[in-house]
């Protein structure tokens, strides 16, 4: 289950306990009312299901997905296997892991591409898929400079207290809040 919009995009993830750090994709495609559906579907424990959900996702009228998995995280490589979308990988880290499902997922061989974000990149991986949907969604392409232009302002406001206040101030008061 997604938002209300119809779903566009799908986020998928391997288990359950990949849910807290892939909530970063859904809460920006959330602010972007932006369609989207949420599946646990793992390539070694639902193959089948997962094959599946690929298979007809552009017939469901799906543009994009974004698959998370940590471990041996062939989860995203597997979805792209199925379908010609844009498939989106967010390798999961927990502080017991390595760096073996980034390392699954961006040394792809050449043939079935995967647009790899960062380590527990949810959000990033929105955001990507954001920016492709926006090819084709003029509105959604507004929405996107104006989050860009209030990135810009609140960096620009935010040196500009520095400035103001000193880095040692600034510091302190950071830490105040944390
Ligand atoms: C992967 O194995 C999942 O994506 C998850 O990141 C990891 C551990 O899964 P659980 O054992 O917590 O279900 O398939």
């Amino acid at each position: 289950m997604g938002n209300t919009s119809t779903p566009i995009v799908g986020v998928i993830m391997g288990s359950g306990s990949d849910l807290d750090l892939m909530a970063g994709a859904m809460d920006t495609l959330d602010r972007f009312a932006v369609g989207y559906e949420v599946r646990i579907l793992s390539a070694h424990r639902t193959p089948e299901l997962l094959a599946e959900y690929a298979k007809s996702a552009r017939q469901r009228g799906l543009l994009v997905i974004i698959a998370g998995a940590g471990g041996s995280a062939h989860l995203a490589g597997v979805t792209a296997a199925h379908t010609i979308l844009p498939v989106i990988s967010v390798p999961i880290r927990r502080d017991n892991h390595g760096h073996e499902a980034l390392w699954s997922n961006i040394k792809m061989p050449p043939g079935v591409p995967l647009a790899t974000m960062p380590e527990n990149g949810s959000v990033n991986a929105a955001l990507f898929a954001l920016r492709l949907l926006a090819l084709g969604d003029p509105s959604l392409s507004d929405r996107y400079e104006e989050f860009r232009q209030q990135q810009i302002t609140s960096g620009v406001a935010a040196d500009q207290k520095l400035q103001a206040e000193g880095w040692q101030a600034t510091l302190a008061a950071s830490k105040a809040v944390s």
